[in-house]
């Protein structure tokens, strides 16, 4: 007689069997738990993304600039969008995800809590910011769900012009006046350490990595991740001639990667816990745009009613005039 395997079991081999989970499947609770919650708090955090730099469409130094600017900040609402409909097909209603936002229960990306203060941010947001994205989320796009893979696939190709519009802003302004050069110089200096710690804490300190890595939902793990993202992006600092603002980064010729100073864990805690110089400011955006946009949704409901109960009737008119 041959072996029995329980159903937890049978999920794993399919999984490391590089095979994607779709919404029909089965899946322990812990994975659809998980995915939720990280799914959730992704959408969460392209939404409250568009805030810092929503600020600074008005202010964009050209019409081109505002263009790009104003372009980028509508996809990450598309991909907000995306992601809300990813984890909808786990069987969390949107209404619940962003219910949980708008209490402060569902966390979104700590790097959006920092204030954006010259235009020289939307420069570094746009390398740093997604860079880092775009290294979490090329990963992401072999995670084992696949309405979760998929939306990245899309996701991705459109980071990487965000990426170039933010590395083409820190280019001009590093190749400017003094002044410009400064200017981008000091917006490196206080974005690169919050860009770093986008990718979460320290494995040894990651709660959730250990099990993500079993099922195949992170396929790298944090420390991995970061230092990818460092790597990549020293040199092209160097060739813009910024400097980053880590007296310990250096190249290890031995490990073949840069080693670099320590992290203020402490500082990425309070963010997380909700004391970051902005946690404030934006979860009251938040709420502001949901309670302003309330009449939107009461129209959409309407319309989608008197359209159902359209189609109904018509139904039942076909049916009694065919009998
Ligand atoms: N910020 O066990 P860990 C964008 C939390 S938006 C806040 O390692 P996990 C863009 C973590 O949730 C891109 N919280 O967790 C948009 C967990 O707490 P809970 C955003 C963080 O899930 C607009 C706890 O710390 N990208 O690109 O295995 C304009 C322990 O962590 C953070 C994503 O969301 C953080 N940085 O790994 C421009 C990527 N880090 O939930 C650009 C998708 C950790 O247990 N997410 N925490 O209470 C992921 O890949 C993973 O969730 C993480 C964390 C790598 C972030």
């Amino acid at each position: 007689m041959g072996e029995t395997h329980s159903i937890e079991d049978r999920f794993q081999a399919f999984v490391e069997a590089e095979n994607k989970v779709e919404p029909k499947h089965w899946m322990p609770d812990g994975y659809r738990k998980t995915l939720v919650r990280q799914i959730s708090q992704h959408a969460h955090s392209e939404v409250v993304g568009m805030l810092p730099e929503a600020n600074w469409i008005t202010r964009a130094p050209s019409l081109r600039s505002k263009l790009i600017l104003l372009a980028k900040v509508q996809d990450e609402a598309g991909h907000g969008l995306y992601l809300y409909s990813a984890a909808e097909t786990l069987g969390t209603s949107r209404d619940e995800m962003i219910g949980d936002l708008l209490s402060g229960k569902a966390k979104y990306s700590s790097i959006f809590n920092y204030p954006t203060l010259t235009w020289a941010d939307m420069g570094a947001i746009g390398w740093l910011v997604d860079g880092a994205a775009i290294a979490n989320q090329v990963m992401l796009c072999r995670t084992s769900y696949g309405p979760y893979s998929r939306a990245m696939v899309r996701i991705c190709k459109e980071e990487s012009f965000h990426q170039r519009q933010g590395y083409e802003i820190m280019m001009t302004l590093a190749k400017g006046t003094p002044e410009q050069k400064e200017m981008a110089q000091d917006a490196l200096n206080r974005w690169w350490w919050p860009s770093i710690m986008m990718f979460g804490p320290s494995d040894e300190n990651s709660p959730n990595s250990a099990q993500s890595m079993k099922w195949r939902i992170k396929r790298k793990s944090n420390d991995e991740l970061r230092q990818e993202f460092i790597d990549k992006t020293v040199p092209q600092a160097e060739f813009i001639g910024l400097t980053i603002p880590d007296p310990d980064l250096k190249w290890n010729e031995e490990k073949g990667q840069h080693d670099f100073g320590p992290i203020n864990w402490e500082e990425f805690f309070q963010v997380i816990a909700g004391n970051g110089p902005c946690n404030a400011e934006r979860l009251e955006a938040r709420r502001k745009a949901h309670e302003e946009g309330a009449w939107v949704r009461e129209a959409a409901a309407a319309y989608a009613q008197k359209q159902s109960a359209r189609s109904a009737s018509s139904a039942k008119s076909a049916q009694s005039s065919a009998a």
